[in-house]
């Protein structure tokens, strides 16, 4: 105790100490840094005093979009006026600056600093505001999360957090695909993805069941190729206006969408609704099973070139984003030199369209453009393919299946989900170093982390909650938190301290038994 009291000192004294490392049970915490925030700052000190909002307070902010996400969020479970003034010549009792931040906050990270007068979070850029904003939420009682009003006091514990992302993609993939989810469904889960500093949203466009986007050059696809899902039901498909919507909605909470149209496999919904499309020129019926591997386009026919190039253009053109997804993955029904002319064709028709390519890793059997990102989604440490790409350039976001992906179940007993990758519980998530997992894929080729969400078993959002939390928060701390805050008993109590937050929110949280929640939630 006397070590760690005298460690927990110096590692102060030089301003290191994450709220992961040391508080939550020491005399971090007894110096009044609570261990609340997920994913963890790079660095919190407490200076032991404690602002409270009041019914008087203000607001100010340089960014007109954070500063009324704030206050929207603020005046619904507080009850008080809190005005806003957008560019104010003074601070208010909370002040969001785009000034004043150190240079090592860079486009994402912020610095906020509470004292008894106030609090103010300053940022280079308003993405880091939107970040900082969401430390200062959890910084308040779990109730300030209430759609109505809840008691205070709304207290903040005083102090200085400095803060900014390990990787700089941080996302989460929803597959509308097996089963759709409406414009409200996927707002909401961008909603909830924020509050964890996740910013990037892919959506699984098209799979065997269903194709979810209007393209008005092929209108079939989404008219017959959307109009069931697994299991028979109606399905469903985004208009490019609705598409537009979430790619907007997304924006607003610092989110970029990554659309994934996968290909050459998992392509059955389009070949049911174009015959040509079909290298024997006969439509295959629509597709409601859970089978994998059984479709491909027809690599050698021309008119599946002029289709790509018309959908990718529409796609990219409505995608403000860099990366447009091709899937990639299980093409089991298209021969090796087949896959490998394809996705020659395929990543210079998204070239030629202004944008890069993302696949899953199954492309790093194939020669990739230098600017190609792999998805990982394998089950072992080590990939010859991957790390041979890797070592010529490639860049990787990291998707273990057997770590991060939010369709496994966590037990034998939970209801939803599958088991082929294994049981991810809790800590299982937590517990592996993106930059350091994979062989051969260290550090500078990592681009960060996904959690994907294939919803073979998943229907309604109350599905998507039980599934993605606690897991997703557990995923976005690996992606933004240094590696030397890593500790998962600290963990553990950061994200118990969410539980009454998704309790005031309505989240359908799996109750881990492996977290000790607080009474109540
Ligand atoms: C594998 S992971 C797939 C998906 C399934 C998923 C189910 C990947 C790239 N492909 O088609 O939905 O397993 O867990």
């Amino acid at each position: 105790m006397r070590l760690r009291q005298t460690l927990t000192t110096l590692l102060a004294a030089l301003g290191l100490v994450g709220a992961g490392l040391l508080a939550g049970s020491g005399p971090a915490a007894a110096a009044g840094v609570p261990n609340t925030v997920v994913p963890v700052p790079v660095s919190v000190v407490s200076d032991g005093s404690t602002f409270t909002l009041t019914s008087t307070a203000t607001l100010t902010s340089d960014d007109a979009g954070v500063g009324g996400y704030l206050a929207g969020i603020l005046r619904a479970s507080t009850g008080y006026a809190l005005p806003l003034t957008v560019n104010a010549p003074g601070p208010g009792s909370i002040a969001l600056q785009l000034s004043g931040a150190p240079g090592s906050v860079g486009a994402e990270g912020y610095q906020l600093t509470t004292t008894a007068t106030g609090v103010v979070v300053q940022a280079q850029q308003p993405a880091g505001l939107f970040h900082g904003v969401q430390t200062l939420l959890q910084l308040l009682p779990p109730a300030v999360m209430g759609s109505t009003v809840q008691p205070g006091p709304w207290t903040v514990p005083g102090g200085t957090v400095l803060d900014y992302p390990r990787f700089a993609y941080r996302g989460a993939m929803l597959d509308v695909a097996r089963h759709f989810f409406t414009v409200t469904q996927v707002k909401h889960y961008i909603d909830e993805l924020a509050l964890y500093k996740v910013n990037v949203l892919h959506l699984h466009l098209s799979d065997d069941q269903g194709w979810r986007i209007a393209v008005n050059s092929w209108p079939n696809l989404a008219t017959y190729g959307g109009s069931t899902q697994v299991g028979g039901g109606p399905g469903g498909y985004y208009t490019q206006a609705d598409y537009a919507a979430i790619v907007s909605y997304a924006a607003s909470r610092y989110m970029t969408v990554v659309p994934e149209i996968d290909m050459p496999g998992h392509t059955n919904a389009a070949l049911a609704s174009y015959a040509q499309l079909n290298c024997n020129g006969v439509a295959p019926a629509l597709y409601t099973g859970t089978n994998v591997g059984f479709s491909s386009l027809c690599v050698p026919l021309p008119l599946t070139y002029t289709f790509i190039d018309q959908v990718i253009g529409e796609l990219a053109a409505l995608t403000p984003g860099p990366y447009l997804h091709i899937g990639g993955d299980e093409a089991s029904s298209t021969t090796a030199s087949d896959y490998a002319s394809f996705l020659g064709q395929v990543q210079q028709i998204v070239a030629a369209h202004g944008k890069t390519v993302v696949g899953w890793h199954d492309i790093t059997h194939t020669t990739l453009q230098p600017s190609a990102v792999a998805q990982f989604w394998g089950t072992t440490t080590s990939d010859s393919a991957v790390a041979a790409a890797a070592a010529g350039g490639t860049k990787v976001i990291m998707s273990p299946a057997n770590k991060a992906y939010l369709d496994m179940k966590y037990t034998h007993k939970t209801k939803l989900g599958q088991t082929w990758a294994g049981l991810i519980e809790v800590n299982t998530a937590y517990g592996w170093d993106p930059g350091n997992y994979l062989t051969g894929v260290t550090g500078s080729s990592v681009q960060g982390v996904e959690g994907p969400l294939w919803t073979e078993t998943i229907v309604t959002s109350a599905d998507i909650d039980y599934m993605a939390f606690p897991r997703l928060p557990a995923l976005a701390e690996l992606g933004w938190s240094p590696w030397s805050t890593h500790n998962v008993t600290a963990f553990d109590q950061r994200l118990a301290a969410q539980g009454p937050r998704w309790r005031t929110m309505g989240v359908n949280y799996y109750h881990s038994t492996q977290i000790s929640w607080p009474s109540g939630s």
